[in-house]
């Protein structure tokens, strides 16, 4: 069996903590190094190995790599939609450079596999609404949509041109309680479970009817390493895959949180954010993920809701 040796870049993030501490039960606490520009998250330290590191600078990065036996690279280090729209050149280069970085040492050290996720934002106001395909006009809005789109091109070039085994998946707003959001238009869908428990009110930043496509984390978690892990003739697609969870809009999480919360109340104020919404589909079809490497989500709204609050409380 080969022996593989882990980077997670971006491990203090929503998704680091949670992908790291996985991939840790999977390979080994040693054999998965997070790294981060901030420090260590709370819930990893102790865990296994950590290191500080600004995936821009790429010599250090090289270094690491080199000095860790790095195999693989988890690149989650990026900023999201709504922080990307107050600054978009600094979006544009850490979301590219990072990315371009990472390829380049991947191709030059020879690594197993690269990992680099993208998003649903790649989207935009002329893609299908509902049950948007894999492929299909892709127009993107937002300097995030924008700068994924154009990494998941270079995600292909890279496999086309070098043979890098570098693998995507478009996630859709992803829904935790281990770590917080960083910079999202989906993030509301978080804020609005701890709100819920310590006010008992929750003002939403989207209109009630605005329809996302959402996903529980564990079920994140879980697409994310079953296709890391799928062999290389499950995958055909090089840009990344769509894949789907779920879909509400704030109206209906509300709902289903008076279920558990019978007074909680939701007023709507909506912002810069409602606009990234609507350029968004507000459903994916996600066949081909299903297909090629077995996809199915575990979590809907109501299973979700049910274990957030069990959690949360504790
Ligand atoms: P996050 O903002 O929570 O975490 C990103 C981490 O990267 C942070 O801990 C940050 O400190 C780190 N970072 C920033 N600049 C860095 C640098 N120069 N060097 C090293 N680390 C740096 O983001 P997330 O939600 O965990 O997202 C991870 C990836 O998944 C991103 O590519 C994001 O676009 C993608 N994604 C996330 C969601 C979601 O809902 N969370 C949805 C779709 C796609
Ligand atoms: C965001 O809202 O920017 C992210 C995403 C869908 O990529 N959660």
């Amino acid at each position: 069996m080969i022996r593989e040796k882990i980077l997670v870049i971006g491990a203090s993030g929503q998704i680091g903590v949670e992908l790291t501490m996985a991939l840790r039960k999977i390979y080994g606490n040693n054999n998965v190094v997070a790294s981060d520009l901030r420090e260590e998250n709370d819930l990893l330290k102790g865990t296994g190995p950590y290191v500080s590191l600004d995936v821009m600078n790429k010599e250090m990065l090289h270094v690491q790599v080199i000095r860790q036996n790095i195999t693989q690279i988890y690149l989650l280090a990026a900023i999201l939609s709504a922080t990307g729209e107050k600054n978009p050149s600094l979006a544009w280069n850490l979301n590219m450079q990072s990315l371009l970085n990472v390829l380049d040492i991947a191709k030059e050290e020879k690594l197993h596999k690269v990992y680099w996720p993208s998003s649903i934002a790649v989207f935009g106001p002329t893609s299908p609404k509902i049950r948007c395909p894999q492929q299909t006009i892709i127009e993107p809005s937002t300097v995030y949509g924008i700068s994924k789109y154009a990494g998941e091109f270079w995600c292909n070039y890279y496999h086309n041109r070098w043979g890098l085994d570098v693998r995507s998946i478009r996630y859709p707003g992803l829904i935790s309680y281990k770590s917080e959001p960083g910079g999202g238009t989906t993030d509301y869908a978080v804020a609005i479970y701890h709100e819920a428990l310590e006010e008992k009110k929750y003002e939403c930043f989207l209109q009630e009817d605005t329809y996302l496509p959402m996903m529980y984390m564990p079920d994140a978690i879980k697409a994310t390493i079953q296709m890391m892990e799928a062999p290389e003739s499950k995958i055909s697609i090089r840009t990344s895959y769509n894949i789907s969870g779920m879909s509400f809009s704030p109206k209906e999480i509300a709902a289903e949180i008076q279920k558990h919360i019978p007074e909680f109340e939701i007023s709507y104020q909506p912002d810069y954010r409602q606009q990234i919404a609507n350029s968004w589909p507000q459903s994916i079809d996600d066949t081909v993920a299903r297909n090629d490497w077995g996809w199915q989500e575990d979590y809907d709204l109501q299973r979700m809701t049910a274990d957030m609050f069990d959690n949360l409380e504790k």
